[in-house]
């Protein structure tokens, strides 16, 4: 299958180099020239606690260099989707399908907006990768990929993205309520995300302290309250217990809103805890404590970087 990534950081390098390890055609596209440049000229070295591998998918800053994709995967900052789907539109041929696998909430809304709901396909991953330099990438963890329609249903396409996926190392499952799983990595998110990010602390030291765990609970708890309202059945029974889990098998992981918050990027607060509060509004839940969470971030987006946690 031919299958361009849009955002070739950490997942995007990860699924890119996995896929193309399979066999497919990949095209990684990105803005990052001397990590494209790494990529085509030493191949991507994907580290893993097993063994250290390269990978040989094809890298490229020009959109122009791909023509069109059977299959087109999303993985930049939900802050870049709008973005990212107007790029996608030069690589649609008459099947293409548009996959989006990125944090946070109306990412495969705002794709549908521009290539058409009927291409979108939307789901969650709970593979672990962080990016080490140019064409270098470390491969954490290999947790379960769930993937859905956009419109609902099992369909063949499905199918077979997700047996793609699979034979490439990417153990991934077809869904057919993708409401309920973006919904239920969002408030994983919600939970864990602002809260490391205000106080510096790792995934697991959340679930150490008696008030993070407090605090954790009343914005996954909102959360739920606004799920509901939405008509959303979450993926997992009790979603404190479930979010405290997350925490603790990624224990060691500095959250990816850390990661921003302490390496100088915007964050994607507005498609987590902010996503939560306007869908809040909407339905006539409140949602102070996700309201508090999101003004601290965006608080720390304002400082300097020596400043942030
Ligand atoms: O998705 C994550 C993130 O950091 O964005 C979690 C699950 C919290 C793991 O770090």
């Amino acid at each position: 299958m031919k299958i361009a990534i849009i955002g070739a950081g950490a997942m995007g390098s990860l699924f890119g180099g996995r896929l193309a390890l399979a066999g497919e055609e990949v095209w990684l596209l990105d803005v990052w020239e001397e990590h494209v440049r790494a990529i085509n000229d030493k191949g991507l070295a994907i580290a893993a606690a097993d063994r250290d591998i390269v990978a040989r998918p094809k890298a490229t800053t020009r959109l122009e260099d791909i023509g069109t994709a059977e299959l087109v995967i999303v993985f930049v900052k939900s802050t870049a989707t709008a973005k990212a789907a107007e790029t996608a539109l030069s690589l649609l041929g008459p099947d293409t399908a548009v996959l989006t696998l990125q944090n946070g909430y109306g990412n495969a809304e705002a794709i549908a907006a521009a290539v058409g709901a009927g291409r979108v396909i939307a789901g969650t991953t709970a593979q672990g990768a962080t990016l080490l330099g140019p064409g270098r990438i470390m491969h954490g963890g290999s947790g379960e990929t769930h993937i859905g329609e956009l419109g609902g249903g099992l369909t063949a396409r499905l199918e077979k993205i997700a047996a793609c996926l699979t034979r490439a190392g990417i153990q991934t499952v077809a869904d057919d309520n993708v409401a309920s799983l973006i919904w239920g990595k969002l408030i994983v998110n919600v939970g864990i995300n602002a809260l490391t990010g205000i106080t510096g602390l790792k995934n697991g030291e959340l679930a150490e302290h008696d008030e993070t765990r407090q605090v954790l609970a009343l914005a996954v708890e909102e959360a739920v309250r606004v799920a509901d309202a939405a008509g959303v059945k979450l993926p997992y029974g009790d979603p404190v217990e479930k979010v405290l889990a997350v925490a603790v098998a990624t224990a060691q992981n500095r959250s990816s809103m850390l990661q921003d918050l302490s390496g100088g990027r915007m964050t994607e607060i507005e498609a987590i805890n902010g996503a939560l509060v306007r869908e809040g509004e909407r339905y006539g839940v409140a949602t102070p404590v996700n309201r508090v969470l999101t003004l601290l971030i965006k608080a720390l987006e304002k400082l300097p970087r020596e400043n942030r946690p």
